[in-house]
C-alpha cells in the first residue's frame, strides 16, 4: 500500500519528510490538508490536527523527525557520536529557530490574532538572534549540518533557515551560515520542495521578499 503524507506545500514541518522522501526516492501519495475532506481525513488520523502525519498501512505516524526516521532511516547515521549531534541540530532547528519563527509569523496572522504582540514579536527575534551565531560558529567547516553527510539535520536546517532568514535576515557577518543556508537550498530535493511552494507564497503574512 502506498505510503499517504498528510500536508501543505507551503508548510516548514511538512518540508522535513518531503526532503526525506525525494532523498531516498521513496514513492508516497500527497495529501493536501488545504482540502477540507483531506482535513476531516487528518483529524480522524490524530485528533491535534498538525500536520506534516504519515500513515503507512493504516498506521498513523505523526511528528516530521519520526516519520523522517521511519521513512528514510539512513538520514541518521549508526555511530553514536553522529547520531547524537544529528539529532541535537535537529531539535535546534525546530526548536530554537522554527518556533521563534512561528511566532512571528502566528503574530501577524489574523485569525491568530487581530493584534499583534509586540513584545512576543521582539522576543522571538531576539531568540533568532541569539541562535544564529552559534550555529554559524557549529556549521563552520562542514558542508552539512551535521558533517559531511546530509542527514536528517538537513532536512530540518533547511525549512526553518528558509523560514527564518524571511523573518530576521541572518546577518552579512555570520558567513558559514548564510553560505549553509544558500548550499542546502540548492540541494536538488530542497530546491524541489522550494519550487513546489512557489504557488502559495502570498500566504506568507510578513510578505514574502523577492528571492529564493
Ligand atoms: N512538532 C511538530 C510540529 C508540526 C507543526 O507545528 N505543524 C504546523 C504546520 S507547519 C501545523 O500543523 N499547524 C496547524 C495547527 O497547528 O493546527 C512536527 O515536527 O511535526
Amino acid at each position: 500500500m502506498t505510503m499517504q503524507l498528510y500536508g501543505h506545500r507551503f508548510s516548514s514541518y511538512t518540508w522535513k519528510p518531503l526532503i526525506a522522501l525525494y532523498e531516498v526516492g521513496r514513492a508516497f501519495e500527497f495529501r493536501d490538508v488545504e482540502k477540507p475532506d483531506v482535513q476531516a481525513e487528518l483529524a480522524a488520523h490524530w485528533p491535534v490536527g498538525k500536520f506534516p502525519l504519515l500513515v503507512d498501512d493504516g498506521e498513523p505516524i505523526m511528528e516530521s523527525t519520526i516519520i523522517i526516521e521511519h521513512v528514510a532511516p539512513d538520514l541518521v547515521p549508526t555511530d553514536r557520536n553522529s547520531a547524537r549531534e544529528v539529532r541535537l541540530l535537529d531539535r535546534v532547528f525546530d526548536n530554537a529557530v522554527m518556533t521563534p519563527t512561528q511566532a512571528v509569523v502566528a503574530e501577524h496572522l489574523p485569525f491568530i490574532t487581530e493584534t499583534p504582540d509586540a513584545n512576543r514579536i521582539a522576543r522571538a527575534r531576539a531568540s533568532l538572534d541569539k541562535i544564529y551565531p552559534w550555529l554559524d560558529a557549529r556549521l563552520a567547516g562542514r558542508e552539512w549540518a551535521a558533517g559531511d553527510s546530509f542527514t536528517l539535520a538537513d532536512c530540518s536546517g533547511a525549512p526553518s533557515l528558509f523560514y527564518a532568514d524571511w523573518v530576521q535576515p541572518i546577518p552579512e557577518g555570520l558567513g558559514a551560515l548564510k553560505a549553509y543556508r544558500a548550499r542546502v537550498l540548492a540541494r536538488p530535493s530542497v530546491a524541489r520542495v522550494v519550487d513546489e511552494a512557489r504557488p502559495y507564497r502570498a500566504y506568507f503574512p510578513l510578505g514574502a521578499p523577492d528571492r529564493d
